[in-house]
């Protein structure tokens, strides 16, 4: 499924985002940069060592030691992915009372579509921030991601979007936002 919004387009699919050919695609990491589960264990294990290499110099340089704060993205070579760059960010842990965890989440899609097209890339690809080791819901966060992307996309020449599913359950939820969500565009 996909809809196009100026001169870009943004297409819902089942997949495994380790296999994308986008330029760019997202790492759902944590503030460490050093990997873990889920889709950030994913991408480290197909894109090799070198990756971590990569992480570590930017902790180091970059963030002068400190961890990547919640809602920011960095970006790496992609090494042996098919994607040349990986934007790493770090989405937010949920929790039923926390007040700023919508906007840290739609910061994730933001921040990272800003610096792939600071790098004049036209093509990024996304999985589903927060949803699985950090038990955002669903319903809320594709609602929250869809937003985030077709508000960037209606200010922006970008080129293609991909959120990448992990399964059909949550394929089905973020087409019912991106169908609500276009409906009110
Ligand atoms: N391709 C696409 N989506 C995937 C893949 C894949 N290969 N593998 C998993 N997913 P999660 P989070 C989906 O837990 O909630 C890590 O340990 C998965 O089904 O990867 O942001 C980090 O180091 C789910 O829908 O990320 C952090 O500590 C979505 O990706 C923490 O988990 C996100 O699930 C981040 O938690």
């Amino acid at each position: 499924m996909h809809i196009i919004i100026g001169e870009n387009r943004l297409e819902l699919t089942i997949g495994d985002i380790t296999k994308e050919e986008t330029e760019a695609i997202v790492n759902a990491a944590n503030g460490s940069l050093m990997g873990g589960g889920g889709v950030d264990g994913a991408i480290h294990q197909a894109a090799g060592p070198e990756l971590l290499q990569a992480c570590r110099k930017i902790r180091k340089e970059q963030l002068k030691g400190e961890p990547l704060g919640t809602g920011e993205a960095v970006i790496t070579a992609g090494y042996n992915l098919p994607a040349s760059y990986v934007i790493h960010t770090v989405g937010p842990i949920w929790n039923a009372h926390h007040p700023n965890q919508d906007k840290q989440l739609a910061s994730c899609y933001r921040q990272a579509l800003k610096l792939a097209k600071e790098l004049d890339l036209s093509s990024i690809a996304f999985p589903s921030i927060s949803t699985g080791v950090y038990r955002f819901p669903i319903k809320t966060a594709a609602e929250i991601a869809i937003r985030a992307i077709t508000n960037y996309l209606q200010t922006a020449t970008f080129g293609q979007v991909k959120m990448v599913l992990f399964s059909e359950a949550d394929f089905r939820v973020y087409q019912s936002a991106l169908k609500n969500i276009t409906d009110s565009l």
